[in-house]
């Protein structure tokens, strides 16, 4: 397939400071788009305007936006439960990405999922499977297959810390071990699964250590600053396409609200809420930014108004989608 986004040019870096301005401002823009979305999402579930369920990715975007902002069209990307947004990161559209959670004609599987369980297949963003660590597994047998027909494309996967502790998760590590496969398992610790704390989790203190067991690379990040996850992706990435085997890539950081919409998070500290709030990655990175004469008040509030119009326009085009006809329903399903 051709590549139609030449967005690939940065891969391989070793120094932020080499990074391009437009490169650094691309990864701004695109982790206030993750934010904005991923809240406006929230109020519509709020609001009613469509059923099921929602997990918010809020304060996670460095990580997301930091491990698939350089992919390529032909790379693939198997996301989570909390990874809707890794469709608006690939480019996706996002006039599909919300007639997704409506669940709506429109949306690339026809409302057969749940809102947040979205796939991409033109951009090869794979499905999410609701079991935990599952699509781990499923992102493996895909970069088997592409290693066996001799592709250097890569598979990026996004897990939680909680999936680490599942089987799946080390048997996908194990075999991708084997094989040298082209994959990036993205574990963003966000501290939590539901209301299990790490530390009930695991005695681990860096997550990248399950790597070690399968004798394959692990590096952990600071999962709230942009460049390091940026740094260390574009180096897996490389490496993955060069053969040169698979990585677990730790992120270190919170997710801001509960485990999903209908989850108040009682069982968390306010103040550990706030502490990570502090440290939220995108007041960060506009520092930088800023201190870097990248970015002013001016062109922060451009960014955002262009975005919130491009909401606006895909909201509106979801609310207008007509719903799928009930008997599509037994259509594309397996039995
Ligand atoms: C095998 C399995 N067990 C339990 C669940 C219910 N469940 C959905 S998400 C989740 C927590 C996952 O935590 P983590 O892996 O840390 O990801 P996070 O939600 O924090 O992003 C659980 C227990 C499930 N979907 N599948
Ligand atoms: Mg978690």
């Amino acid at each position: 397939m051709a590549t139609k986004v030449n967005r690939a040019t940065a891969v391989g870096e070793t120094s932020a400071s080499r990074l391009s301005p437009e490169l650094l401002l691309g990864l701004y823009r695109m982790m206030v788009k993750c934010r904005m979305c991923d809240e406006k999402a929230r109020i519509l579930f709020r609001q009613g305007k469509y059923a099921g369920n929602f997990y918010s990715n809020v304060g996670q975007e460095a990580g997301e936006v930091g491990a698939a902002y350089s992919l390529r069209d032909d790379d693939w990307v198997a996301p989570s439960h909390r990874d809707w947004t890794s469709n608006i990161i690939k480019r996706a559209p996002l006039k599909y990405c919300f007639a997704q959670l409506y669940g709506k004609a429109d949306s690339p599987d026809r409302g057969k999922s749940t809102p947040a369980h979205m796939g991409y297949p033109e951009l090869h963003v794979i499905t999410p499977a609701s079991t935990i660590a599952a699509q781990l597994m499923i992102g493996t047998g895909v970069a088997w297959g592409l290693r066996r027909q001799g592709k250097d494309s890569v598979v990026v996967s996004f897990c939680g810390d909680g999936a680490t502790s599942i089987g799946w998760f080390h048997e996908a590590l194990n075999f991708a071990g084997v094989h040298q496969l082209p994959m990036i398992y993205v574990v963003q610790n966000n501290l939590w699964a539901e209301s299990v704390p790490l530390r009930l989790q695991t005695a681990l203190k860096n997550l990248s250590d399950r790597a070690k067991g399968h004798g394959i690379a692990g590096v952990s990040v600071d999962g709230n600053d942009i460049l390091d996850v940026y740094e260390a992706a574009t180096a897996a990435i490389a490496r993955a396409r060069n053969g040169e085997g698979p990585t677990v890539l730790e992120c270190k950081t919170y997710r801001w609200y509960g485990h999903s919409e209908i989850d108040p998070a009682k069982y968390r500290m306010k103040e550990e809420v706030e502490e990570w709030k502090r440290k939220d990655p995108i007041p960060r990175f506009e520092k930088y930014l800023a201190e870097h004469k990248l970015l002013d008040d001016e062109q922060k509030k451009q960014v955002r108004d262009e975005i919130t119009r491009e909401i606006d326009e895909a909201v509106e085009f979801a609310e207008k989608s007509p719903y799928p006809a009930p008997e599509e329903a037994l259509e594309h399903v397996w039995a």
